[in-house]
């Protein structure tokens, strides 16, 4: 897609999913399009880095199978966190199976529809598994408002890059903006104003790890590939001066974001 961003206000206006009027307001108040990943295994690192990351941040993602302390008070600390400083919870579960299981897993030992805004799925199991999610986020009883949709993985040699694999994913999510707030991208891939581009892959000293991912900086995910979030993980999560960092990609991706408005 070469489209130009809307502007956040119409973006706003025009969200069909409820996630959508969360961040859109969220990026405005903060100005921020920074996602922080703690790919963290102790919920007192998580939650202490979280702490002081949520000013910072429209997002904190986690991977909850990787905490090996996991429980309910994490679970509501991190509320408390998310509630205090504005911040969308996402969890980047990927989930893959046939709709009835994704559910399951939904509300499974972890129970990530009681206490996630988001979580990502893949495209994989196609559309009907995808919808599936709607009772649950259409279900007051659960926090889950939004799901973002895998497009693109970041890694290389992903399968993802196929032929035809993006764009099937994309109509996916076009076809069902009530309940999938955005995707999983490495460029923008819709043009619908109110569909969010959530960018892995950026980092701002390295270029890839030893296992597959490859990474680029916050200039390139925002202003030439048109995403809307930077998610940044171990440029922050790695760093000796965690804070110093999440200052600096907050500058880098926000500028790059309001530059990229006005190219
Ligand atoms: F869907 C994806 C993807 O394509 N690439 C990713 O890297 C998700 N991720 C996540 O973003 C991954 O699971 C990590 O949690 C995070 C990137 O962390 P990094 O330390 O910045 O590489």
């Amino acid at each position: 897609s070469t489209k130009k961003r809307a502007p956040l206000s119409v973006r706003m206006e025009n969200a069909s999913c409820r996630l959508n009027e969360l961040l859109y307001k969220t990026m405005q108040q903060k100005e921020s399009n920074l996602c922080l990943a703690i790919d963290f295994t102790q919920k007192e690192q998580i939650l202490e880095l979280a702490k002081v990351a949520a000013p910072h941040v429209v997002a904190i993602k986690l991977h909850a199978d990787c905490i090996t302390d996991f429980d309910d008070q994490f679970v509501k600390e991190l509320r408390t966190i998310a509630h205090n400083h504005h911040c969308i919870i996402f969890e980047d579960r990927k989930l893959a199976d046939i709709g009835a299981v994704n559910i399951l897993q939904l509300k499974g030992h972890q129970n990530i529809a009681k206490w996630a805004d988001v979580v990502t799925v893949h495209a994989v199991q196609g559309q009907e598994s995808i919808e599936a999610f709607r009772k649950v986020i259409n279900d007051d009883n659960y926090c889950l408002s939004g799901i973002l949709l895998i497009a693109q993985l970041s890694s290389k040699g992903a399968l993802t890059q196929l032929d035809g694999y993006t764009q099937a994913a994309r109509n996916i999510g076009e076809a069902n903006r009530d309940i999938v707030a955005g995707f999983i991208c490495q460029t923008k891939i819709s043009d619908f104003d109110d569909m969010g581009h959530w960018t892995p892959g950026v980092n701002l000293d390295a270029k890839s790890d030893d296992a597959g991912q490859q990474w680029r900086g916050a200039n390139e995910a925002i202003r030439r590939q048109l995403n809307d979030i930077v998610i940044v993980g171990r440029g922050v999560t790695a760093s000796k001066n965690p804070k110093e960092q999440l200052e600096r990609y907050k500058r880098e991706a926000w500028n790059a974001f309001i530059g990229g408005d006005h190219d």
